[in-house]
């Protein structure tokens, strides 16, 4: 396909309700959305990095200048077939995978569009209808906490999951678990724990979780396969699983039972499906991550969540949950089942608003190729 055009764009999001994790909380989104242009079709990529280089090395100011510097140039001047290409144009750029996946996603979207197929298909996916689950940030109370999740519970959500630290942990799960015993439950401590709190871990495995995301160090492999051993809860890997190399360590190594896949952690479509791959061949299933995407990243999210292995609830859900006003119609919503229903329309089948993008845009830029580059 030739590449017409790339626009950089970052908007200002403000989200519904602050989000907490054991890194810190998120008021506002830094959004940066790639608009691709591509004889006549429109790509958009949504970059998942961070505000601050908190969960990775990476922040919206380092995959902007990343973007417009490398990675944009490069795919400007060459001629992609697939989304699939990605990977080869952008292989000189070390790391910083959510820019890359920014870019290649893009291209993906811009593939189904062409094909006129719907984005899910394209991927190989098979599930019609994908479970959803939710992430809930640390709040100020338990109180408040509960009233939260009887509300996501209402809503029909398959799966909560709580984020975690040390303070905000056993006393959690045990007023969680008083009311609702059975309910499917998970934790994630965004790397908040160490060594020496492994005994402390292992008493989690009295609130009967359906696993422990990513309890130790975000690079780590090593000492979660010890932890492993000593838990009866899985152990899911997020921040360390970076690509299907990572993920056959972690497997192999037993340093976790379930791996998580985001889309920006791994560096797009492409390594996405190479990890589910690899974690479906050695029985290990596999979920959806989010990073409070508006629904361009969150359309995306749902097209892989239909690829056959992800056979947990994901932290896929609806836009509701986090704007006032999303940047596609239809939003994504979520039934009383707690399922996303997969469009069947050709291409990521959510518009994109572009009148909103448009109101919401701080800074635009237009990509120019790597020959006027330089
Ligand atoms: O670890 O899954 C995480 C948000 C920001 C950074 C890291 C994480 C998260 C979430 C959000 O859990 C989940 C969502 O988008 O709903
Ligand atoms: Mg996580």
């Amino acid at each position: 396909m030739r590449i017409d055009a790339i626009i950089l764009r970052e908007l200002h999001m403000p989200l519904l309700h602050p989000f907490e994790t054991s890194f810190g909380a998120t008021t506002n989104r830094r959004v940066l959305l790639a608009e691709v242009h591509s004889e006549g079709l429109v790509g958009w990529g949504e970059c998942t990095a961070t505000e601050r280089p908190f969960f990775s090395g990476e922040s919206t100011d380092s995959a902007w200048q990343v973007i417009v510097q490398e990675l944009g140039p490069k795919l400007a001047s060459e001629q992609p077939q697939h989304g699939g290409d990605c990977p080869r144009i952008f292989r000189q750029v070390r790391d910083n995978r959510m820019a890359k996946a920014t870019l290649e996603n893009a291209i993906w979207d811009i593939e189904a569009q062409r094909e006129g197929v719907p984005l899910w298909q394209l991927l190989g996916g098979v599930q019609e209808t994908i479970p959803c689950g939710v992430s809930l940030g640390i709040q100020p109370s338990i109180a408040e906490l509960l009233d939260v999740i009887e509300r996501e519970l209402a809503a029909g959500y398959q799966r909560i999951k709580l984020k975690c630290k040390p303070g905000w942990d056993v006393e959690v799960f045990e007023q969680v678990r008083k009311r609702w015993p059975e309910i499917t439950l998970s934790c994630d401590a965004n790397s908040a724990y160490r060594l020496r709190d492994a005994d402390h871990l292992i008493g989690f495995d009295a609130f009967r979780l359906l696993m422990i995301e990513q309890p130790m160090w975000h690079d780590d492999f090593y000492f979660h396969a010890l932890l492993q051993k000593r838990l009866e809860t899985p152990i899911c890997l997020d921040e360390s699983i970076h690509n299907r190399r990572d993920a056959l360590a972690a497997i192999e190594m037993e340093s976790c039972r379930i791996i998580n896949i985001k889309l920006g952690r791994v560096g797009g479509f492409s390594e996405a499906i190479a990890v589910h791959n690899a974690a479906q061949e050695r029985g290990i299933p596999v979920w959806c991550g989010g990073m409070l995407e508006t629904g361009i990243g969150r359309a995306h999210n749902v097209a892989l969540s239909t690829l056959e292995n992800f056979s947990l609830p994901g932290d896929v859900s609806a836009s509701a949950r986090y704007w006032a006003e999303d940047i596609v119609e239809p939003e994504i919503t979520v039934s009383p089942a707690g399922e996303i229903a997969v469009p069947d329309t050709p291409g990521r089948g959510y518009e994109v608003r572009a009148d909103l993008v448009e109101r919401l845009t701080v800074r635009k830029e237009k990509i120019r190729a790597m020959e006027l580059v330089g």
